[in-house]
């Protein structure tokens, strides 16, 4: 995340009556050839049936996907459904405590079995009551021939990790395999959050008139965050400089975030767990950054001041004070780790022109609303930047959607924006074979 205190340099063309927009209608490997490195991408990527079913089969269903909080569920025999596009994903809690995922489709007539979330002690389908352990074994499946193995009729497995309390399901044969690298990277940043033992304090689903990479790409740049008010005061408006760039003006605020950001690295150490940055956003098939920021104020977490929102730190964490380990991975998350709460993001197409935010705020398993927190102030700063990210990307799919629009330059302060585009438009390239033309 960037803030600016100052616009950045125009890098924009000057207005040209003579550019003129690309014809609609072309292929998808057309539009993937001819994408133009460090421009936006053209309307027909967030408008064409064809790009959203590729976006379907091939980014939502050959790569890695954040779809829950292990949190979310708890105990064996809870489960939560994911939709990604006509196929659904039961994501459970098995008896020996690990996370399992199978395709929601019986394997007698292909019944749907599970809907939405809850409890289940083994899984019966609705139809005529084949009935599958947590493991997905077939444990039972009435009126069948002594031949009848049903060894032979599990339930499809479904790809799954759980990455220090995240869950992540792939659901092509082959999963890629560089998942488990980046885990290794990401897990000990994580390991004080003790995600997997967390507590949901709240979910919430947000429709989206809009493209789900809209959601994505506004959520990889801060050139838009004078419009999140509530998010950015708990922010240093600091961190986008380098050391050069600080004039005499800057200076007492300069120190002042150099301070904290050695007071904080100071406490990580303290605690045990890394300190560096990570940005690969764009370099890897499981693309993911990881950044460290101390907050501004009394530094502990989103909301005023930088004040906190639940009394009961969160995991292991020592100090109230611990920062904002943020964690954006391709193609559908990002996640804020504060000293006293988590928040963590995932976004779900839904049609070319609409796809969903869901947000779910974690506390310590022990903290009780209205007593360590109040539920209303742990959620007003993301509450307010998604509706207010809500609006933007609304006015931006109408706009894409406008027969004038031309893709337009990314600033300075867009990279990771170019990095989500590029990192999709690679897949889409490999799938479809096709070569850069642009
Ligand atoms: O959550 C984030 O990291 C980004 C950066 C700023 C805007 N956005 C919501
Ligand atoms: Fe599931 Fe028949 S379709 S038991």
């Amino acid at each position: 995340m960037t803030t600016q205190l100052t616009p950045p340099a125009s890098t924009s063309a000057p207005a040209s009556p003579g550019v003129e927009a690309p014809a609609p209608g072309a292929s998808a490997a057309e539009l993937v050839a001819r994408r133009r490195k460090g421009y936006s991408l053209e309307g027909d990527f967030y408008t064409s049936q064809e790009v959203y079913d590729l976006d379907v089969d091939v980014v939502f269903s050959k790569n890695w996907i954040f779809v829950a909080a292990a949190a979310e569920i708890p105990e064996a025999g809870d489960f939560v459904t994911v939709d990604v596009g006509k196929a659904s994903v039961i994501v459970v809690r098995d008896d020996d405590d690990e996370i399992a995922a199978f395709h929601n489709v019986c394997r007698h007539r292909g019944s749907r079995l599970l809907e939405d979330k809850g409890f289940v002690g083994n899984i019966v389908c609705p139809y005529h009551r084949w009935t599958y352990a947590l493991d997905g074994s077939l444990l039972h499946a009435e009126s069948q021939p002594p031949t009848f193995d049903k060894t032979c009729f599990s339930l499809r497995k479904v790809h799954v990790r759980n990455l220090a309390g995240l869950v992540f399901i792939c659901l092509a044969p082959e999963a890629p395999a560089d998942f488990d690298e980046v885990a290794k990277i990401v897990e000990p940043h994580l390991l004080p959050y003790q995600l997997d033992k967390a507590k949901v304090a709240r979910q919430v689903d947000l429709p989206e008139a809009g493209n789900w990479k809209l959601v994505m790409e506004n959520n990889r740049e801060c050139y838009h965050c004078d419009g999140h008010p509530e998010l950015i005061s708990a922010y240093f408006p600091i961190f986008a400089y380098d050391e050069e760039d600080i004039t005499p003006r800057l200076k007492p605020l300069y120190d002042r975030y150099t301070k904290a950001a050695d007071a904080l690295a100071e406490k990580r150490r303290e605690q045990g767990t890394p300190l560096a940055d990570h940005m690969q956003l764009d370099t890897r098939q499981v693309g993911f950054q990881l950044t460290h920021l101390p907050l501004d104020g009394e530094g502990k977490s989103f909301a005023a001041n930088g004040a906190a929102v639940c009394s009961k730190l969160i995991g292991e964490v020592k100090d109230a004070a611990f920062g904002d380990l943020s964690l954006h991975m391709q193609p559908n998350s990002w996640f804020h780790f504060l000293g006293d709460h988590a928040v963590v993001f995932s976004v779900m197409p839904t049609s070319p022109s609409t796809s969903v935010l869901r947000t779910t705020w974690l506390v310590h398993p022990d903290a009780e609303e209205g007593v360590d927190y109040d539920l209303e102030a742990l959620c007003t700063v993301w509450n307010a930047t998604n509706d207010q990210d809500r609006v933007l990307v609304t006015n931006t799919q109408i706009g894409c959607s406008d027969p004038s629009y031309v893709p337009g330059p990314y600033s300075m302060v867009e990279d990771q924006v170019e990095g989500f585009v590029n990192w999709y438009v690679t897949r889409l390239r490999e799938h479809l074979g096709v070569e850069a033309t642009a």
